[in-house]
């Protein structure tokens, strides 16, 4: 006979206690959990969330962008080893809004962490997938909370894909690093408008070998588009760098410009605003999420909700009024 799978007690106590020592595994564990769209994980996700919360290690959130094949991975590489040579803990987050299937893509970005990878000063983590509950954005807040909790002190947000990615991640983190190429003007149409007004920072990355006169030639490109811009950061001027992520050049310039940065908006008080400001809209984000994930589960709406379908493909109804009848059933059930 078949033997019902069983599911292990989840004990938050000892995960917590894991995490606050260091433990990698414990770690890794646990942010499955948080990622976990299972309704049985929720209520141990939340208490181990509630129990670190207040144990975090002072940190700075670097979400980093640019085209693929920009140097994204490579650049994180370099950069992450060398803050772990400075003496900080770095864990490295992928956040791709797009990618329906869990981990598709660290073992590409595994390989290209190379370094990165076996530090053990540093701690890699796939994008989760895009879920019903919640959806990536609350997945990567809770891992970068439970990150902070082990120690790390340096998170770097990689995101996938153009498009969405980039905003979603600018609204969790303190600073936001573009990773350019040469030829501002091609590149530049292959993003998003509007993505140039998003960065603290921007990074002309493979500024080696023949490649040297473009880039500089690109960063005065980039420094005059710049010029022109409204800094996202009330405060600070974004500029732009040279680096090779390959050749090692430019790592310490920009991290230099980091430290500035905290410098500058910390002082200012810019830097504790943006994170409350960014609680709240967490906050608000959040309660969208429940009562849309609550709405579409709930079964006297559920039971409605095909003949609307159908009502409104074939015109039969106006849209305003089915949805007026269906929240209103909705709100009804739940009284
Ligand atoms: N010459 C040179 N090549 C680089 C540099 N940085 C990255 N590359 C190369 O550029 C290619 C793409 O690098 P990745 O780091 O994978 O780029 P990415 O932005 O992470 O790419 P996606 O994750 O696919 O969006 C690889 O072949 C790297 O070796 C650099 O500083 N100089
Ligand atoms: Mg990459």
């Amino acid at each position: 006979m078949k033997r019902k799978r069983e599911h292990r007690p989840i004990d938050p106590d000892y995960l917590a206690e894991g995490i606050i020592r260091g433990d990698r595994s414990i770690l890794a564990q646990s942010i499955t959990l948080v990622e976990s769209n299972a309704e049985r994980h929720f209520d141990a996700a939340q208490s181990l969330l509630d129990k670190v919360l207040s144990k975090r290690t002072s940190s700075i959130r670097i979400g980093i962008t640019g085209v693929p094949g920009a140097g994204k991975s490579t650049f994180i590489d370099t950069f992450g080893t060398y803050l772990c040579k400075k003496g900080h803990k770095v864990a490295v987050l992928a956040v791709d809004p797009t990618s329906h299937v869990s981990k598709g893509s660290i073992l590409g970005d595994k390989t290209r962490m190379e370094r990165l990878s076996v530090n053990p000063d540093a701690f890699i983590r796939p994008s989760p997938s895009s879920g019903t509950l919640g959806g990536v954005g609350r997945k990567t807040r809770e891992t970068m909370l439970l990150c902070e909790a082990a120690g790390f002190d340096i998170i770097l947000i990689e995101t996938m894909g153009v498009g969405q990615g980039e905003y979603l991640v600018r609204g969790m983190v303190d600073f936001f690093l573009l990773l350019v190429l040469t030829g501002a003007g091609d590149e530049l149409q292959t993003m998003k408008k509007g993505i140039m007004e998003l960065p603290d920072l921007v990074v002309v990355n493979k500024a080696d070998g023949g490649n040297l006169p473009l880039s500089k030639k690109a960063v005065q490109e980039y420094s005059t588009m710049l010029h022109f811009l409204k800094p996202y950061t009330e405060g600070w001027t974004t500029e732009a760098l040279p680096a090779s992520a390959l050749k090692e050049t430019g790592i310490q310039e920009v991290w230099e410009k980091i430290e500035a940065f905290q410098k500058t908006t910390r002082e200012s008080g810019l830097f504790e605003k943006r994170r409350r400001g960014q609680q709240k809209d967490w906050l608000h984000e959040s309660i969208k999420d429940e009562l849309l994930y609550a709405f579409y589960k709930n079964p006297s709406v559920l039971e409605r909700l095909s003949a609307a379908e159908q009502n409104i493909a074939e015109e039969k109804a106006a849209v305003s009024a089915l949805v007026k009848e269906l929240v209103e059933e909705f709100l009804k059930s739940k009284s």
